[in-house]
């Protein structure tokens, strides 16, 4: 075998309650993320990977579901390859997890302790070193200014963990005690949204295998790593990786400027365009917010601009375009519509874009009040159909 070739998943989040979902919507996706992950095993399965690393967080809650635990220990049995899992926060390795019970097959080589220690696969030539979380907090570092053996064998860390900051709850590492610490890859485990060569070569985060909020936006998957071999203690081997998408969905966000806008068609035109430019299709979640200086005269009614999104699987509408008022006529006018104008002057003229969105809406609303308008109903509406 001239190259290893190891799959890195983690951050699956299996059972996560999809909240921000109404209950059907929220069991689809629940279904659909186990799908994802079978996806994953057949991957595995299929390309014949040599090692398959879960970095942590494969449940979303300490305490899985039976079914959700039966479809783990079928897919990990139906591979020939050993598993290593590094239990996370969200699915740490406490007393009475599942983890500690004995019902994973063989090749199921899992982490159940903060201390640093390892798995060695002698045939593969590779040793895996890792910890798991014992609780939903771990402020320790296992790593300890310990260095990985110089062996000739391959050296894996596979481990949940936090490189974004020393005061993380959940495990914090630097970079500098993972390279010092010296294996040639180390998979890890808690970013969800992991930017590529932002830790250099040999170290990086898998990110989540579906995206399951505006959080988390993006096509998601793992992460295939491809190393070479050494021929020598102590001598550097090539390590090379690449993403692999595996998600079903996907989550975007994305802002539209409406400037000039008068009417509501000419808005409907635009987001009509931007969506057929994008390309977005029955994958994409999309939350559209809407800005630029737009005609007074405008009503923006979020709802009735949803149906416009009718081939995404979800899409929302946020308004935060400012109206551009006619500003010397309303100061000058001498009825309570100037009044009330001059009053908010000085909040539209604000430096704070918070303040000035905030002032408009109620000059907004207070024009068509006193107008004796219907007072349309601006807030961003979500349309799941
Ligand atoms: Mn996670």
């Amino acid at each position: 075998m001239d190259t290893l070739r190891i799959l890195h998943t983690g951050d699956v989040h299996l059972d996560s309650p999809f909240s921000g979902l109404d209950s059907g919507r929220a069991e689809v996706r629940r279904n659909e993320l186990r799908g994802t992950f079978t996806s994953l095993m057949t991957y595995a399965r299929t390309e014949k990977v040599d090692l398959l690393l879960i970095t942590g967080d494969l449940f979303d809650v300490g305490f899985a579901t039976r079914e959700t635990v039966s479809l783990i220990i079928r897919e990990i049995s139906k591979l020939k390859c050993p598993v290593v899992i590094s239990p996370g926060n969200h699915d740490c390795a406490s007393e009475g997890s599942v983890w500690r019970r004995n019902v994973f097959p063989d090749n199921a080589f899992i982490f159940n302790s903060e201390e640093l220690s390892s798995f060695e696969f002698p045939d593969l030539g590779v040793r895996v070193y890792g910890w798991a979380f014992e609780k939903p907090m771990m402020r320790g570092n296992p790593l300890g200014g310990r260095r990985a053996e110089n062996d000739g064998m391959v050296n894996i860390l596979s481990a949940h963990c936090d490189l974004t900051s020393p005061l993380s709850t959940s495990c914090p590492v630097t970079e500098d005690e993972l390279r010092s610490f010296g294996a040639d890859y180390c998979a890890l485990g808690h970013v969800h949204n992991p930017v590529d060569g932002r830790y250099g070569p040999g170290i990086a985060y898998c990110g989540c295998l579906e995206g399951r909020s505006f959080d988390e936006t993006g096509p998601k998957g793992a992460i295939l790593c491809e190393i070479g071999r050494r021929s020598a203690p102590g001598e550097e081997v090539p390590v090379r990786y690449s993403r692999i998408r595996f998600s079903k969905r996907r989550y975007e966000s994305a802002i539209l400027p409406v400037d000039g806008a008068t009417v509501e068609e000419e808005l409907k035109e635009k987001i009509a365009d931007f969506l057929s430019s994008e390309k977005y299709g029955d994958d994409v979640t999309l939350r559209l917010t809407l800005t630029g200086a737009v005609s007074e005269d405008l009503k923006i009614d979020t709802a009735a601009l949803l149906p416009l999104g009718d081939r995404l699987w979800s899409f929302s509408v946020a308004d935060e375009t400012v109206p551009i008022w006619n500003a010397s006529s309303l100061s000058s006018d001498p009825t309570v519509r100037g009044e009330f104008y001059k009053i908010l002057e000085p909040m539209l003229n604000s430096s704070d874009p918070k303040e000035r969105k905030t002032a408009s809406a109620a000059l907004r609303y207070g024009l068509s009040a006193l107008a004796g308008e219907s007072v349309v109903d601006f807030g961003g509406k979500e349309r799941q159909g």
